[in-house]
């Protein structure tokens, strides 16, 4: 017989993760390194307690959690993350971090042999309120003492200042990086974020792979001047600068490929007075494309047209770039198991990219890692309209079951 999840432990779970940091306008405010972060922590590490689970945290705050096992094999990995955009849903990275810990406890419960460990993990700060995918990168990658010294998030804070009083975190930030191999393989299970398995009537998504992404801040700086007495002619508005950047960047991404997208969510006005022209806007930019040479196109492009209207205004122009997020193929072997495991349970299954980014593709990096997408209502996402049918997420979640079981007896 096949093994199933809990279904009614797994959607308590998710209602109750779904409670912190729940807010009254709507939607879930439980961005990384928050007060509701840590409630969400605290609430995950008694959930371990319970199920009689080891909890192992590194530097950043990524959550490892195994049930003791004997043999010393590299271990499978599954998880996601905790934390969300700012008025995020209830689904995006919860659904992932529950469905395995339900796995993880499902698996110690039941006895069933397992040849090698079966691990939940919780990765940091997916959501980049200081770094995109932070966590994960810190285990594929790391960072250096430099690197974490400059990441800072919306306000500005820095993620060391937000570290130093952080109890979810054991050892330096720095001290992160895993080898790779030491993972035996690594699977996410994660709503769509889109419309296309809701639209095609299909259960399950096999990830195929994860988009490329990029980001930077552009800083545009003029003159401080008074809104009254100033004459258009004579001003250097650095906000109007950067409207005209902005206007042209769907332009810009149509250029260069139909999967091209770039965003700005984020804009910094200085020195913030009705009635000041602006000296400075900092915009910050997301953008993104499946093929790594469009996304170096992609880049370039948006940079030109910042210099380009720089000069054209009169206010100079900084671009500060993260560093890049490769997109990432998914591992074919993770995806046939995937495969198998939603036919054996009866259900459909169609390949699919991801316009979206996820620890997967950090991950990717050290084991053969695969995804599981289930649908989206609307395809909605990064919003409090983000939902998904509880009966797809057993059916989700009973896939992951399947697979890191096939995973870890293989
Ligand atoms: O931004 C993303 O694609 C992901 O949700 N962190
Ligand atoms: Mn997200
Ligand atoms: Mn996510």
């Amino acid at each position: 017989m096949t093994l199933r999840v809990n279904g009614d432990r797994l959607r308590q779970d998710l209602a109750d993760l779904a409670g912190i940091g729940a807010l009254e306008s709507g939607g879930i405010g439980r961005t990384a390194f928050s007060p509701a972060d840590a409630r969400a922590r605290e609430w995950y590490w008694s959930r371990c307690v319970a199920a009689g689970l080891d909890l192992r945290l590194d530097g950043l705050g990524n959550m490892v959690a195994q049930a003791p096992h004997p043999a010393d094999l590299p271990p499978v990995w599954t998880g996601s993350h905790i934390d969300t955009v700012p008025h995020g849903g209830a689904f995006d990275g919860a659904l992932g971090t529950v469905a395995a810990l339900e796995c993880v406890r499902r698996l110690a419960e039941t006895g069933v042999p397992l040849r090698r460990p079966v691990c939940s993990v919780v990765f940091s700060d997916e959501e980049g309120n200081y770094g995109h995918l932070l966590g994960s990168r810190g285990l594929s990658h790391g960072y250096t003492a430099d690197q974490i010294a400059a990441l800072t998030g919306r306000e500005g804070d820095r993620l060391v200042d937000a570290l130093a009083g952080w109890t979810w975190a054991d050892g330096s930030p720095t001290r992160t990086r895993i080898p790779a191999g030491s993972v035996h393989a690594f699977v996410e299970l994660h709503i769509e974020q889109g419309p296309k398995l809701e639209a095609a009537g299909v259960d399950i998504g096999v990830v195929t792979s994860i988009v490329g992404l990029g980001g930077a801040v552009v800083e545009f700086a003029g003159r401080a001047d008074h809104a009254g007495t100033t004459p258009m002619s004579l001003r250097s508005d650095a906000l109007l600068a950067a409207s005209a950047f902005l206007i042209e960047l769907p332009e810009v991404a149509a250029a260069v490929g139909p999967d091209s997208v770039v965003t700005c969510g984020l804009i910094q006005v200085e020195p913030g007075g009705a009635n000041v022209v602006p000296a400075l806007a900092a915009v910050t930019l997301d953008f993104r494309d499946p093929d790594p040479a469009r996304l170096v196109m992609l880049e370039r492009g948006i940079a030109g047209v910042a210099r380009r209207i720089a000069d054209a205004t009169g206010v100079s122009v900084t671009w500060r770039p993260d560093e890049p997020i490769a997109p990432m193929p998914l591992a074919e072997p993770v995806r046939d198991v995937i495969r198998h495991s939603a036919s054996e349970l009866g259900l459909s299954h169609v390949d699919l990219p991801s316009g979206a980014g996820h620890d997967s593709q950090n991950m990717a990096h050290l084991a053969p890692t695969g995804m599981i997408f289930i649908p989206s209502k609307d395809g909605r996402s990064h919003s409090p309209a983000e939902y998904t049918d509880f009966a797809d997420v057993e059916r989700g979640a009973n896939v992951l079951l399947s697979t890191v079981l096939t995973l870890a007896t293989s």
